[in-house]
């Protein structure tokens, strides 16, 4: 049996009901394969980054433990968005859903599908509060501290909307 990798997947929309398309992304994160769901964050609202003329974001990150490769991964996750109606038209423009694999263990790579860690999570506000809220002392793979990251980066533009969910 392999050991299973901690990974935590990004969760983002701004349309068609960002609140439902989330909470329908966490049920469909539960139904991966070769894997566990073990928490979920709280949701935060926020600002668009990108072209500014589209509506408010709501944000989260979920925590999975899982089995699958990083490509079978990537490949489940695109098949969810797609389900929830994903269209790739507007490079930067609005999304029924994003999920993005922002850390996989330790892992740092670099394919031509693939970049790990996620090439913006450190940059995001959206991304870096809820991650910390899931894993305070986490260390990214180049060992920045997540916690120090965060005491750095402005809390602009995001506001927590609910409480997160350990699962189940
Ligand atoms: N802006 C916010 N606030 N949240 C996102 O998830 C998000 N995702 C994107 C772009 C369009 C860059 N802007 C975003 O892909």
């Amino acid at each position: 049996m392999t050991a299973a990798i901690t990974a935590f997947i990004g969760i983002g929309s701004n349309l068609d009901n960002p609140r439902q398309q989330v909470a329908d992304a966490v049920v469909a994160l539960r139904q991966l394969p070769q894997s566990q769901l073990v928490a979920v964050s709280p949701w935060y609202r926020s600002a668009p980054l990108g072209p500014g003329d589209q509506p408010d974001y709501i944000n989260g990150v979920a925590r999975i433990d899982t089995t699958l490769q990083p490509e079978p991964l990537l490949v489940a996750l695109q098949d969810i968005e797609n389900r929830q109606g994903r269209r790739r038209d507007i490079r930067w423009g609005p999304r029924t859903l994003d999920l993005d694999i922002l850390l996989y263990g330790d892992s740092t790579i670099a394919s031509p599908q693939l970049t790990i860690p996620h090439p913006q999570l450190t940059l995001r506000n959206f991304v870096l509060f809820p991650l910390c809220d899931l894993a305070p002392a986490l260390q990214l793979p180049d060992g920045t501290i997540l916690a120090e990251l965060l005491a750095n980066t402005p809390a602009a533009g995001i506001v927590r909307v609910s409480d997160g969910d350990q699962v189940p």
